[in-house]
């Protein structure tokens, strides 16, 4: 078992049971031109989460442990579109629509892929999506359970709409998550921390937060399995 000190109170996950789920970090929430900036937000307050997920994602990669990421997007012709999620708001431009990036929030366009930095190397499951919960019609709880996964460790954008939405999923479902404090982010600073409240308190009602410099510190002091030596 590794043990990463976490609100609110340590967390303990076995590696042999344990996924790296990196939620929707895509052009349309992070870059300028995208979804996100359509709505009136300032992106650049995302960009933080990306320098600490990449941190993470290569120590899982090193490991050979699962990756798994999201995408929330729809079909070019939209026909997974409810009018109740397209007109919600007043954006400048809508889903579908044509932005610098492509066509907003639209699978094959650019502002739909993750960022380079980000990127899923080839054998990472990604999972697309048309709601905010990475579960909801989607099979991730399918490619879960099929790997014998209990544990996740979650990032990803934004903190209280996409990521709040699947860890509450992924609790009701029997997942153990620890949500990652620095590799999440949020167009509003209060939100952001207001959700890694939320999801700590009442004795990690939700899961348990904690930063990638305690989760790394906790993973490099545990023995590397034998197949990687
Ligand atoms: N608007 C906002 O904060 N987020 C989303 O619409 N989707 C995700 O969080 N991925």
């Amino acid at each position: 078992m590794i043990t990463v000190p976490a609100q609110p109170f340590p967390h303990s996950f076995d590696p042999a049971h344990v996924a790296l789920l990196c939620i929707d970090f895509q052009r349309d929430f992070v870059e300028p031109g995208g979804f996100g900036e359509s709505l009136g937000n300032d992106v650049s307050r995302l960009r933080t989460a990306v320098g600490p997920t990449r941190a993470v994602l290569a120590a899982f990669r090193e490991r050979g442990w699962p990756v798994i990421h999201t995408r929330e997007g729809h079909r070019p012709d939209l026909t997974d579109l409810f009018p109740a999620k397209r007109d919600r708001g007043n954006p400048s431009l809508r889903i579908g629509e044509e932005g610098p990036m492509g066509r907003l929030l639209v699978r094959g366009s650019k502002g739909h892929d993750i960022v380079p930095e980000l990127a899923p190397l080839p054998g990472e499951v990604v999972v697309d999506k048309p709601g905010k919960g990475s579960f909801y019609a989607t099979d991730l709880e399918t490619v879960l359970r099929a790997r014998s996964i209990t544990s996740l460790v979650v990032t990803g954008v934004t903190t209280e709409v996409c990521v709040q939405s699947t860890v509450r999923e992924a609790n009701d479902r029997g997942f153990e998550a620890l949500i990652l404090s620095d590799c999440t982010g949020s167009y509003f600073p209060e939100f952001h921390e207001s959700a890694l409240a939320m999801f700590a308190a009442q004795g990690a009602i939700v899961g348990w937060v904690a930063t990638s410099t305690d989760l790394l510190g906790a993973i490099d002091s545990s023995p590397v399995p034998a197949k990687d030596m």
